[in-house]
C-alpha cells in the first residue's frame, strides 16, 4: 500500500513562526511589553466541512485602530473561503489569499478595538485526499495602529489542526475477474466496511491497476450496494473511480464491476488487478485492505493452454468423461465449449469437430 504510506506521513510543516515583524517600526527594545497579542486555534467545523482558524486578541494596551496580520497554511491542502468577524473586531477587512498566504487587512476609521476578544475567524475547505495529519498555520501581526494611528508592537501565535485518521479501521475488499460475454469483467466485493453505518456522507477513492498494453478500459458499473454517485478518469495503466456517497449506508457486497476489451495478444497471459481504495468522511479518514486477482484470457476450447482447440483438448476432455485424469476448475470453464454447465461428450463432440475444420 504506497499510497496508505504516501497518506499516513505527515504532510509536510510550515514552521511555526511567533516573531514579529515590523518592517515599519524599527527595532523595538528587547522586553518590552507588546501592545497587543493575537493567538490562534484552529477546530473543525464538522457540519459544513471546513476547517476553521480562530484568531483572538489579548493583551490590549490603550485603543487599536487597525492591523495587518498574515496567516501561513499548507496550500495544498487547504482553500482558503471566507472570513467572519469576531465579537471585538471594528471596521472592515480585506483579505487577500495567495499561494498558501492570507493578508489581512483590517481597516477601521473611527472605530477603535478597546477590548480582548474573539477578532477573526477563517475559514478553509480542505483536499480530502490529502488531508491527514497535522497542518499548522503561521500567524504574524506585521502591523497594528494605535488610536492615534501609530505603529505598535504585536506578538502573534500561530496553531496546528491535527485531522482525525482512524488508521486502525480498516475496510477490506476482494475481488475476482471473469468473462462476461466480449469483455473481461474485474469485479470488487466491499466484504467489510469499518464504519458501518456512516452516519456522514463520504467520499471513496478506488484506483484499479492493469495491464495497459493489452486491456483497454471501457466502461465500470456500480452495484446495487452502492448508494451514490461516481465519476472516472483514466490514468497511465489505472483508472481511478471516485464516489460521492449522498444515502446514509453503504452495504456489505458486490461493489463495482469495471468493464475491458482485450487484445488478441492477451490470449494466454495471465493479467494481474491490483488496487488503492480509501474512503473519507468529513474529518476521517478509513484505510482498505484490498485484495488483487489475476485473470488468464484463453479460447474456449483450449483445455490444455496452449492456445489452440485440436485433437490435444479432446484428449483432455475424453480424459476427463471417463474420470481417468480430472480437469481443475479453470480447466472445466474452458472445456464446456456448448456452454450447459456440464462436462461430456457433447462438448467432446463440438471440439472434434473444430478439430476437422481446422484440418
Ligand atoms: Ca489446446
Ligand atoms: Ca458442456
Amino acid at each position: 500500500m504506497k499510497k496508505f504510506k504516501r497518506l499516513v506521513a505527515i504532510i509536510s510543516l510550515v514552521m511555526l513562526t511567533a516573531t514579529v515583524f515590523m518592517p515599519l517600526a524599527g527595532a523595538t527594545d528587547e522586553g518590552e511589553t507588546p501592545f497587543a497579542q493575537f493567538t490562534s486555534s484552529a477546530f473543525m467545523d464538522t457540519e459544513n466541512n471546513f476547517v476553521v482558524v480562530q484568531v483572538t486578541l489579548s493583551g490590549l494596551e490603550g485603543e487599536m485602530s487597525s492591523s495587518h496580520i498574515k496567516l501561513e497554511y499548507d496550500s495544498n491542502v487547504l482553500t482558503y473561503d471566507h472570513y467572519l468577524e469576531g465579537d471585538v473586531f471594528e471596521g472592515t477587512l480585506e483579505v487577500e489569499s495567495v499561494n498558501g498566504k492570507i493578508v489581512a487587512v483590517q481597516i477601521a476609521e473611527d472605530k477603535n478595538i478597546t477590548e480582548s476578544g474573539d477578532y477573526l475567524e477563517l475559514y478553509f475547505t480542505y483536499n480530502e485526499a490529502e488531508a491527514v495529519g497535522t497542518i499548522d498555520f503561521a500567524l504574524t501581526a506585521f502591523q497594528v495602529f494605535n488610536a492615534d494611528d501609530e505603529l505598535e508592537d504585536a506578538t502573534a501565535e500561530g496553531c496546528s489542526y491535527t485531522f482525525e485518521a482512524k488508521y486502525g479501521e480498516k475496510e477490506i475488499y476482494t475481488s475476482k475477474a471473469y468473462m462476461e460475454e466480449n469483455f473481461l469483467v474485474v469485479e470488487i466485493r466491499l466484504e467489510q466496511l469499518a464504519l458501518e453505518p456512516f452516519i456522514e456522507t463520504a467520499t471513496c477513492f478506488i484506483t484499479l491497476n492493469y495491464n495497459d498494453k493489452l486491456l483497454t478500459f471501457d466502461h465500470y458499473e456500480e452495484q446495487e450496494s452502492f448508494m451514490g454517485t461516481g465519476s472516472h478518469e483514466l490514468l497511465n495503466g489505472a483508472v481511478k473511480v471516485t464516489q460521492e456517497r449522498v444515502e446514509e449506508q453503504t452495504l456489505t457486497g458486490k461493489f463495482l464491476k469495471f468493464y475491458f476489451t482485450y487484445l488478441e495478444e492477451a490470449i494466454g497471459v495471465a493479467l494481474d488487478f491490483n488496487f488503492d481504495i480509501y474512503r473519507v468522511a468529513p474529518g476521517v479518514m478509513t484505510w482498505a485492505e484490498a485484495s488483487g486477482c489475476s485473470y488468464l484470457i484463453y479460447y474456449l476450447g483450449d483445455i490444455n493452454g496452449d492456445k489452440l482447440v485440436n485433437t490435444g483438448d479432446a484428449v483432455c476432455l475424453l480424459r476427463h468423461i471417463t474420470l481417468e485424469e480430472m480437469l481443475d476448475e479453470e480447466q472445466v470453464e474452458r472445456a464446456d465449449i456448448n456452454g450447459d454447465g456440464v462436462i461430456n461428450t457433447g462438448d467432446a463432440t463440438k471440439i472434434l469437430a473444430l478439430c476437422v475444420a481446422d484440418d
